[in-house]
């Protein structure tokens, strides 16, 4: 089994409010609609390469609750509810809670420090965990400890600062390659794995999603889907420019696992 080998994933349906949605400058709000069109594209691309998806519903409450990989971690074996940074996300564990105590026998809980999902990369080699204004020296280190009792290493990085998320600016595409924009590439924490860097202009092309045999890429980067086809990838290239706009990307909006029990 490959870290991004998966058959199963939770994604949350956005809510109206998500034009409300976190955004780190004064940007236009997303258009609803189109970003409800986005999110539907997303789920039939999963679909469409054998990932069983289940959807939660909306929570207007939340207007970032559609990002269900913020508020969880999620292996095989075990899922890890954690603790967001920012304080109009905090909520959104306790509505994610009863839907992983439904589907993992083993559901670890976040101490008082905090970690955005969105801050951790899982490689084959250990899990990064990356330091951000949403995931805390506190939190990172509890989560250490939580990913060392189901047997998985991990270390704690520094991204550059005004990075939201480790993945905001990162992603694994194969078992030792990671797409990372030019700033994360030269922070060097990325020792020991191979660094594809996003072409100039392309930044946001870093948050790609690895699933399975496919690299789901924004479709405004062309020259990323280039350089990962050029890689030997099977890239497909998905809508994200609503997202985009608060500060999202393709990792973002869904939770992934494999389910060994799953049955087509
Ligand atoms: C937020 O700021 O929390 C949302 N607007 C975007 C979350 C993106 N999530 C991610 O990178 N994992």
């Amino acid at each position: 089994m490959r870290v991004f080998d998966f058959n199963t994933a939770i994604v949350r349906t956005p809510g109206h409010s998500v034009v409300d949605g976190l955004r780190a400058g004064e940007g236009p709000s997303p258009s609803y609609p189109t970003l409800l069109s986005e999110h539907t594209t997303y789920i039939r691309a999963l679909q469409d390469i054998g990932v069983q998806v289940s959807t939660l519903d909306p929570l207007e409450r939340y207007p970032d609750a559609v990002f269900v990989e913020d508020p969880a971690l999620v292996f095989t074996d075990a899922a890890i509810l954690l603790r967001p940074g920012a304080k109009t996300r905090i909520g959104e564990i306790d509505e994610l809670a009863p839907e992983l105590m439904r589907r993992f026998s083993k559901v670890l809980v976040q101490g008082e420090g905090y970690a955005d999902g969105g801050d951790v990369l899982v490689t084959p080699q250990r899990v990064l965990i990356g330091l951000s204004a949403r995931t805390n020296a506190l939190g990172a280190a509890q989560l250490q400890n939580l990913l060392e009792t189901i047997g998985r290493h991990s270390a704690v990085v520094q991204p550059p600062r005004g990075t939201l998320h480790l993945k905001t600016g990162a992603s694994l595409i194969d078992e030792e390659t990671i797409l990372a924009t030019p700033s994360l590439a030269k922070s060097q924490i990325f020792e020991g794995y191979r660094v594809l860097t996003t072409p100039p202009d392309e930044e946001s092309a870093a948050n790609a999603l690895r699933v399975n045999d496919t690299v789901f890429v924004g479709s405004k980067y062309p020259r990323t889907a280039g350089l990962l086809t050029d890689h030997g990838l099977k890239v497909v290239t998905l809508p994200v420019d609503e997202v985009g706009k608060i500060d999202a990307g393709l990792s973002c909006m869904s939770l992934r696992w494999f389910d060994p029990g799953l049955r087509r």
